[in-house]
C-alpha cells in the first residue's frame, strides 16, 4: 500500500509539470499542439503494427468534443508492473516517460519527435478512458483533471468490468483536452483525415478509419501499396498546382529489400520540375532532417548513374556528374525499419546510425540495377534529363559568380543600415516591409547589434525564375550580400553574419505574401537557414487596449481578433481606449521599439518547417497562379505560427 501511494504521488507531480510547461512536452498549445495529443495515442497503435499485433485502428470525433482511438493490437497490460508495484495501464497513462527514467521493457514508444508518452495526453485532458480488452475480459481504467485515476483497485489490480471472446483483444482510448491549458478545443477532421492517409502510406496493410459523429462521415484508408502510392499521390498532387509539370515514366519505381537487419523500401518517380524532393521515414517516423539513410540513397544512385552513363558513352570516361545532377526533378520516400534508431539533432529528426547508411546503399544500388537492366528507355530518359540538369547548372554556375563578384557593388550595399558589432552570435537583422517603415525601424533599433534592410515592394517569384534572372533582382542580391553566407552550393551558415533573420510584414495579407516569398526564397536556395532555426517572424501587434487598474491608466499590446476577444472575455475590464494598428507604418519608433524590436518585450515566432512534403506542395500551390489557394495558406500559415517570446 506505501508503494502504491509513494509512487501516486510522483505520478502527480509529474504530470503536474506537463500542465505547467505544456510547450515544452507538446511544442505549442495552439492546435498544432492540440493534434499532437492525438498523434501520441496514434503512435502506439502503430508501434503495434510494427509488432505484427494490429491491423486495424480507428480515429473517431465524437459529438461531445472527445476523440477515441481504437486498435486491436494485444491490449494494455493489466498486471501489476514489476517495478512501480501499479498495473501497467496506469504506468504507461500516467506515469512521465521522461528522458528514459521510467523505461521498460514492458513499454516501449517509437521515438522521435513523438513518443513524450500517452500520460502528457492524460495530464492535459479532463477526462479520459482507456478500455482494454484482454484475455477474454474487458478492463476500463478512468482518470480526471489531468491524470487522477478515479476508478478503485481491487487488491492493487484492475477489476474487469466485462468478458469478451478471447481473440477479441484491443486498447480504446476516448479523451477530452482541457479548454484551460488550449487556445481551443477543437479538433480539424481535414487534419486528422491527411495524417491518417500518410500513415496508410507508411504503412501498407494497416486499415485506418476516422469517423466524424458531427458530420456523420467515415473515411477509411488502406494502401496496399503502401509508399509507391504515397508518390503517384505527391506527383498528383504537385499536377494539380502546376499544370506545366508532366512524369518522365508513368509508374513510380519500387525498390525492396532487407539487408542484415535493417528493412528497406524506396519509391521514387522523375517529373520535369527542377527541384527534388526526398522524404524520409526510419519506424514510421518522419526524419526531416534526413541522416544516414538519405546519404546512403544518394551515394548509391550517383555512383550507379554515372556507372550507366559511362556505358551507355553519355559521359566521357573520366566525367561525372554531381549527384544533384541525378536528383533534379526526382520525388523519393525512403522508409527504413531499424531495430535500434538514434534519433540525432536540435529536433531529433535526424538518423545517425551509420548502419543504415550501409543497407541502403547496399539494398538500393543492387536493386534499381535490376530495375534499370530491364528499363533501358526508362533509365535513357533519366540520363538525359540529368544531362540537360548538369549543363543548365554549368551555365547557373557561370551569372552566379559573375553576380558574387558584384556584390560588393556601392548601390547594394547603400540600402543596408548595418549594425556596429562584428560578433554573429549578438547580431540580428529585420527585413522590413516598405521604405517608410524601414526609417521607423532604422531610428528605434539598437544601432550596436540591429541591422536594418528595408525591402521595396514585392521580391521576385522565385518559384518560377531561372537561377540568372533571380540573381538579378537587388532586393536578393542585397540580401545575399548582407547575410555574408554565399547561395545555393557555395552556401556556408558558418559565415551568417546574424544569429537572428527576422522578417518583419504588416499583419495583413499583402504582409503575408511578401513574408512568403522571402521563406520560399530561404527554403529553396539557403534552406539551412530555417532548419538551423534563423529565420524568425516579428509580430507586431493589432490592437494597442487602454484601461483603467484602479487609479492608474494601463495599456496592452493585442495579436489579434482572438486575443482581444480573450481580454473582453477574460479580464472583465472596462476598456477606455482601442486603436487597431493597419500597419507598421502607423506605429511611432517607441510602439515599434517595445512590440518588436526591444528583446525583453518584443514576440518572435520561430519559422520552421515540420513536414517537407508540405512545404514542398505548399510553395507550389503559393506559386501557381490561382489567387484563392494562396490566400488559404497565407492565413493558415500565420496561425500556425510558433510562439518563441
Ligand atoms: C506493451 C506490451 C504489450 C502491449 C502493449 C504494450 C500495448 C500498448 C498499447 C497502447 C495502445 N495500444 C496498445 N497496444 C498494446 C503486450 C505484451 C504481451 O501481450 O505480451
Amino acid at each position: 500500500m506505501d508503494n502504491y501511494t509513494g509512487s501516486q504521488i510522483i505520478v502527480l507531480e509529474g504530470l503536474e509539470a506537463v500542465r505547467k510547461r505544456p510547450g515544452m512536452y507538446i511544442g505549442s498549445t495552439g492546435s498544432r499542439g492540440l493534434h499532437h495529443l492525438i498523434w501520441e495515442i496514434l503512435d502506439n497503435g502503430i508501434d503495434e503494427h510494427l509488432a505484427g499485433y494490429c491491423n486495424s485502428i480507428s480515429v473517431t470525433l465524437k459529438k461531445d468534443g472527445g476523440i477515441t482511438i481504437k486498435d486491436n493490437g494485444r491490449g494494455v497490460p493489466v498486471d501489476i508492473h514489476p517495478v512501480k508495484k501499479i498495473p501497467t495501464v496506469r504506468v504507461v497513462y500516467t506515469l512521465l516517460h521522461a528522458g528514459g527514467k521510467f523505461e521498460s521493457n514492458v513499454y516501449k514508444v517509437s521515438g522521435g519527435l513523438h513518443g513524450v508518452g500517452a500520460s502528457v495526453v492524460n495530464a492535459l485532458s479532463t477526462h479520459m478512458i482507456v478500455e482494454i480488452r484482454r484475455g477474454g475480459l474487458v478492463f476500463r481504467d478512468e482518470y480526471k483533471d489531468g491524470g487522477h485515476p478515479v476508478v478503485e483497485l481491487e487488491k492493487g489490480l484492475l477489476p474487469a468490468v466485462g468478458k469478451c471472446a478471447k481473440s477479441d483483444t484491443g486498447t480504446m482510448v476516448t479523451f477530452y483536452p482541457d479548454p484551460e491549458i488550449f487556445d481551443s478545443t477543437e479538433f480539424k477532421s481535414e487534419t486528422i483525415r491527411k495524417k491518417l492517409r500518410e500513415i496508410a502510406y507508411l504503412n501498407k496493410g494497416l486499415k485506418l478509419t476516422f469517423k466524424d459523429e458531427k458530420k456523420g462521415e467515415t473515411r477509411t484508408y488502406f494502401e496496399e501499396e503502401g509508399i509507391k502510392s504515397y508518390i503517384s499521390y505527391i506527383v498528383n498532387n504537385l499536377k494539380e498546382t502546376n499544370t506545366d509539370m508532366s512524369v518522365l515514366h508513368e509508374e513510380p519505381v519500387y525498390i525492396e529489400g532487407t539487408s542484415g537487419d535493417i528493412e528497406v523500401e524506396i519509391a521514387f518517380q522523375y517529373t520535369t520540375n527542377y527541384s527534388e524532393q526526398i522524404n524520409a521515414y526510419c519506424n514510421r517516423i518522419n526524419v526531416s532532417e534526413g541522416g544516414t539513410l538519405v546519404t546512403g540513397f544518394k551515394t548509391a544512385l550517383t555512383r550507379v548513374m554515372n556507372q550507366y552513363a559511362r556505358e551507355l558513352n553519355m559521359i566521357k570516361d573520366k566525367e561525372k556528374l554531381d549527384g544533384k545532377d541525378y536528383r533534379n526533378g526526382m520525388i523519393t520516400i525512403i522508409s527504413i525499419k531499424h531495430p535500434d534508431p538514434q534519433f540525432e539533432g536540435q529536433t531529433k529528426t535526424k538518423l545517425g546510425n551509420s548502419d543504415a547508411q550501409a543497407a541502403v546503399d547496399d539494398v538500393f544500388s543492387r536493386e534499381v540495377q535490376l530495375y534499370f537492366d530491364k528499363n533501358v528507355e526508362i533509365l535513357k530518359k533519366i540520363l538525359e534529363n540529368s544531362l540537360r540538369a548538369y549543363n543548365a547548372r554549368k551555365a547557373g554556375d557561370k551569372a552566379r559568380n559573375a553576380v558574387l563578384k558584384s556584390l560588393n557593388d556601392v548601390d547594394v550595399r547603400s540600402k543596408l543600415a548595418s549594425c556596429s558589432s562584428k560578433k554573429p552570435e549578438e547580431c540580428e537583422i529585420y527585413i522590413v516591409e516598405g521604405d517608410s517603415a524601414g526609417g521607423t525601424v532604422k531610428t528605434a533599433r539598437d544601432r550596436r547589434t540591429q541591422a536594418v534592410l528595408p525591402l521595396r515592394g514585392k521580391i521576385l517569384n522565385v518559384e518560377k525564375a531561372p537561377l540568372e534572372k533571380i540573381l538579378l533582382n537587388n532586393e536578393i542580391k542585397t540580401m545575399i550580400a548582407a547575410f555574408g553566407c554565399g547561395i545555393g552550393d557555395d552556401f556556408d551558415i558558418t559565415k551568417l553574419r546574424y544569429d537572428k533573420i527576422i522578417i518583419l510584414t504588416d499583419a495583413d495579407v499583402d504582409g503575408a505574401h511578401i513574408s512568403t516569398l522571402l521563406l520560399t526564397f530561404f527554403f529553396r536556395f539557403m534552406p539551412e537557414l530555417i532548419t538551423e532555426g534563423k529565420v524568425y517572424r516579428g509580430l507586431p501587434p493589432l490592437y494597442k487596449v487602454d484601461y483603467n487598474e484602479g487609479k492608474k491608466k494601463k495599456s496592452d499590446y493585442l495579436f489579434d481578433d482572438h486575443a482581444l476577444e480573450k481580454f473582453r472575455r477574460e479580464t472583465g475590464k472596462k476598456i477606455t481606449g482601442l486603436q487597431r494598428y493597419k500597419g507598421l507604418g502607423e506605429m511611432d519608433a517607441n510602439q515599434l521599439k517595445e512590440t518588436t524590436l526591444d528583446k525583453a518585450s518584443r514576440v518572435l515566432a520561430r519559422v520552421s518547417i515540420s513536414d517537407t512534403i508540405e512545404a514542398d506542395q505548399v510553395t507550389n500551390v503559393l506559386m501557381s497562379s490561382s489567387v484563392p489557394p494562396r490566400r488559404a495558406f497565407i492565413m493558415e500559415e500565420a496561425q500556425y505560427a510558433n510562439l518563441d517570446v
